[in-house]
C-alpha cells in the first residue's frame, strides 16, 4: 500500500514541476499580462501579484494543516474505535469565519478601488479618440479626429494616453491587448470606453477574447505604439491619395481590384467614399478592412499569416482555407490574376 503511495508520489512531483516550468515560461511569451507596458496593465498586474500571494497564504495554511492532520492521524493508527467526538467549539468556528471574511475584504478593497480608478478615463485621453469596431473577424480603427480608418493594426504614439470607444457590427466580441492592459466587450449597439497607455515603443499583440464564432481564433490585431514623429509620418501616409501603381501587373492588379474587391474594401482615392469614414455611417467599400497603405502592414487575414505577397495570394485564392468562417469569398481569379492583385496591394505604402 505504501509502496503504491510512493510510485504515485514519483509521478506526480515531476510532473508537477514540469507544469512549473511551463508556467513560468508564461512571462516571457508576446502577450502575457505579467510583462506589462503602460499604467493600466501596471495597476491590473499588482491586483493580480497581491491575489495572487493572498491565495498562495491559504493554499499554503490549508496544505500545513491538513498534513499536520494527517501526520497526527498516521502516528495514531493503532488506535481503535472513533477518536474523542467534539462539537460546538466556538473558539474553531468563529476563527474560521473571521479569517476567510478578512480575506475577502483584503481582496475586495483593492480589486474595486483598482476597477474605479482604472475605469477614469483621464482628461488627456480627450484629446485621442479611437473608435474601436469588431466585426466577424477583424477590427476596425476609426481615427475620427484624423479622419482616416484602418484595420487590424492600432497605431498609437508613445506616452499618450488613448481613449477607445469600443463596439461592434455585428455580435459580441472583446478587445484585449494584454501587455496595455484591460479587456473590454465590444457589444453591437452599445460603446464601451478603454483607456490605455504605452510607456515604450513596440508592437504589442491583442485578440479577442470573447468567442464570437467559427474565425474567433484567427481575430488578433496589433497595437503599434510609435514615437511621436513616426506617428505623424504614418498619419500623413494614411491621409495620402494611393499612388498609382508603375508596374503593367500592378495596373492589372488596380483593375481587378476595381473590378472585384472595392465593393467591400476602401482604398483612399481608389474607391470613392474612402476619404470620409464616420463612425456609425456605412460608407462604400465598409464591408471589409479598409486597404489604405496595405503594404505598411505586417500581418494579413486577422493578423493569422505575415504580409508577404505569396501568403497574400494564398488568401486571396482561397479565404476559407486559411481562415475559417472568414466573409471573404472566393473571386473566381486565375493565378496570374491573383499575383496581379497582390502585387498591387503590396505596392501600397
Ligand atoms: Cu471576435
Amino acid at each position: 500500500m505504501q509502496r503504491s503511495r510512493w510510485r504515485r508520489l514519483r509521478v506526480l512531483l515531476p510532473a508537477l514541476g514540469v507544469a512549473g516550468l511551463g508556467l513560468a515560461g508564461c512571462s516571457s511569451a508576446p502577450a502575457s499580462v505579467l510583462d506589462p507596458a503602460g499604467p493600466v496593465a501596471k495597476d491590473e498586474l499588482n491586483l493580480i501579484t497581491f491575489s495572487f500571494w493572498i491565495m498562495m497564504f491559504v493554499l499554503a495554511a490549508v496544505f500545513i494543516l491538513l498534513g499536520m492532520a494527517l501526520w497526527k492521524a498516521h502516528r495514531q493508527k493503532q488506535r481503535e474505535g472513533l477518536p474523542p467526538q467534539t462539537e460546538g467549539n466556538n473558539r474553531l468556528e468563529i476563527t474560521w469565519t473571521v479569517i476567510p471574511v478578512i480575506i475577502v475584504i483584503a481582496l475586495m478593497v483593492p480589486s474595486i478601488s483598482t476597477t474605479f480608478r482604472v475605469g477614469v478615463v483621464p482628461a488627456q485621453a480627450k484629446d485621442f479618440q479611437v473608435t474601436v469596431i469588431g466585426h466577424q473577424y477583424w477590427w476596425e480603427f476609426q481615427y475620427p479626429g484624423e479622419g482616416i480608418v484602418t484595420a487590424d493594426e492600432l497605431h498609437i504614439p508613445v506616452g499618450q494616453e488613448v481613449d477607445l470607444e469600443i463596439t461592434s457590427t455585428d455580435v459580441m466580441h472583446s478587445f484585449w491587448v494584454p501587455r496595455l492592459g484591460g479587456k473590454v466587450e465590444a457589444l453591437p449597439g452599445h460603446v464601451n470606453q478603454l483607456w490605455l497607455k504605452a510607456d515604450k515603443t513596440g508592437v504589442y499583440p491583442g485578440q479577442c477574447a470573447q468567442f464570437c464564432g467559427t474565425g474567433h481564433a484567427d481575430m488578433a490585431f496589433k497595437v503599434v505604439v510609435d514615437t511621436p514623429q513616426q506617428y505623424q509620418q504614418w498619419v500623413a501616409s494614411m491621409k495620402q491619395t494611393a499612388a498609382t501603381p508603375v508596374s503593367a501587373q500592378a495596373q492589372q492588379g488596380k483593375q481587378l481590384f476595381q473590378q472585384n474587391c472595392q465593393s467591400c474594401h476602401a482604398i483612399n482615392g481608389v474607391s470613392q467614399g474612402a476619404q470620409i469614414p464616420v463612425y456609425g455611417t456605412e460608407y462604400k467599400g465598409s464591408m471589409g478592412p479598409n486597404l489604405t497603405n496595405f503594404g505598411l502592414h505586417t500581418g494579413i487575414a486577422g493578423d493569422t499569416l505575415s504580409n508577404t505577397p505569396a501568403n497574400l495570394a494564398q488568401w486571396i485564392a482561397d479565404p476559407q482555407a486559411v481562415k475559417p468562417g472568414a466573409t471573404m469569398p472566393r473571386l473566381g481569379l486565375n493565378q496570374s490574376q491573383i499575383n496581379a492583385v497582390a502585387a498591387y496591394l503590396e505596392g501600397l505604402k
